[in-house]
């Protein structure tokens, strides 16, 4: 194949239907996208807990889990290599990394240097860091738990947790001169239906003003709060529910974040976006893909993560945090870690080349048989020409070929891991 005979044909197909490809590779590769550390290693995090909790889960025992921090890190350094377009890395808390001769410190009590190894890696391969404190998985949730809890002295530990995370958030920023996003969620929740569904709502808010009255520097750290409708075991209440998040948020200067997995199946995100952006400046996403519930499997290229693509193009991408959000213990993590990673990056690079003004204009004018006949021929145009050209300016594979290496690393690397 003569890609570059093969890209200017899709190039020209495209500006017939007016999208402009130029524009849209250059826009896609400039957009920073969050991928979680977590999908590395089913959610363990590096204090050896035992189990998973909060109402998430990660099924599967696919082995060659990352066990320990030089693994981890060097599972991401390897499949840094086939991710097109600028990343930035998300963390959470419970993956803090104490180096030799350091004293652990529990949740509530970590710092900065805690975190050091994470900087210098972020450092030498030129990546922003985003951050997330750990509500989950901890002796201190009790009852399920955290910021809403009646017992002051869980409360008051959860919010010394908070304020920490924050002063950790301004040193990734200061360190790599680029803002963290530090989103809270907090998994709080109910299995049976409550008799009170206000106090623990009332003392959520209260822990969060708290947390927040530490103040902190807003070019270096935005704060946002993500929402959830249930969790496995916390059926019946969530404390930290979508109207409790968004209105927290634009009440209090917040970024809202929506997960696409935390809402009823036949709700979209896609459709949620624009009323989020008349009231926030700024919107952040987890891009999942729920199956019938929070499963947390890999994003895919799929009808809902393209809708979703699109009105991140036209509420203008500097308006969003985009990050990932899966976990999948049943398949190569790494090969998994780059795959959702890959979609979302196609999906906004397919939005991208839309022509979304010639369509918008068609709306207000009334004329809905533009918009539906031309949306439907768009979706079969050369779109994998394009996709390739991208690929070959990020300088990463544009075929499935970056698999082989990643299943040679698994061979090589992965069977000396012992399975926990
Ligand atoms: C859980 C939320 C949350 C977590 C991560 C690990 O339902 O989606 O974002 O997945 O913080
Ligand atoms: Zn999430």
């Amino acid at each position: 194949m003569n890609t570059e005979r093969c890209y200017s044909e899709a190039r020209d197909y495209y500006a017939a239907l007016g999208g402009d490809t130029e524009a849209a590779i250059e826009k896609t590769l400039s957009l920073p996208v969050s991928l979680h550390c977590w999908q590395l290693d089913d959610v363990r995090g590096f204090e050896g807990a035992a189990a998973l909790e909060g109402g998430i889960q990660t099924t599967g025992n696919y082995p060659g889990a990352a066990t320990n921090p030089e693994e981890l890190l060097s599972d991401m350094e390897f499949a840094l290599k086939f991710l097109p377009g600028k990343t930035r890395i998300n963390l959470h808390a419970s993956y803090a990394i104490f180096e030799k001769g350091m004293p652990r410190a529990d949740r509530d009590a970590l710092l900065p240097e805690h975190f050091a190894a994470w900087t210098e890696f972020a450092k030498k391969h030129g990546l922003a860091i985003d951050f997330n404190p750990t509500f989950f998985s901890h002796p201190m949730v009790k009852d399920g738990l955290t910021l809403s809890s009646p017992d002051e002295n869980v409360r008051a530990f959860w919010i010394r947790h908070g304020i920490a995370c924050i002063r950790i958030a301004e040193y990734f920023a200061r360190e790599t001169g680029k803002q963290c996003l530090l989103n809270f969620w907090m998994p709080d929740g109910l299995k049976e239906t409550p008799a009170d569904r206000y106090s623990p709502r009332s003392r959520m808010a209260d822990s969060l003003d708290r947390i927040l009255a530490a103040g902190y520097d807003k070019s270096l750290v935005a704060v946002s709060l993500e929402s959830k409708v249930f969790g496995i075991g916390l059926e019946s209440y969530t404390v930290g529910s979508a109207e409790f998040c968004t209105s927290y948020s634009i009440k209090n200067g917040l970024v809202p974040l929506m997960d696409n997995g935390h809402y009823h199946p036949t709700e979209s995100v896609a459709d949620k976006i624009s009323s989020m952006l008349l009231f926030s400046e700024k919107v952040a996403l987890h891009v999942t893909r729920a199956v019938r519930w929070d499963s947390d499997h890999v994003t895919r290229f799929d009808d809902e993560i393209r809708e979703i693509a699109l009105e991140i193009v036209r509420g203008g991408p500097e308006r969003f945090f985009l990050a990932l959000d899966y976990f999948d213990a049943s398949i190569n993590r790494l090969a998994a870690w780059i795959t959702g990673y890959r979609a979302f990056r196609k999906a906004l690079l397919w939005a991208s080349v839309w022509p979304i003004k010639e369509l918008a204009a068609a709306q207000e004018a009334n004329d809905f048989t533009s918009v539906l006949v031309k949306s439907e021929e768009i979706k079969t145009a050369p779109f994998s020409l394009v996709w390739a050209e991208y690929c070959r300016r990020a300088d990463v594979p544009a075929d499935a070929s970056w698999l082989n290496p990643v299943l040679d690393y698994e061979k090589a690397i992965l069977p000396s891991r012992t399975n926990r």
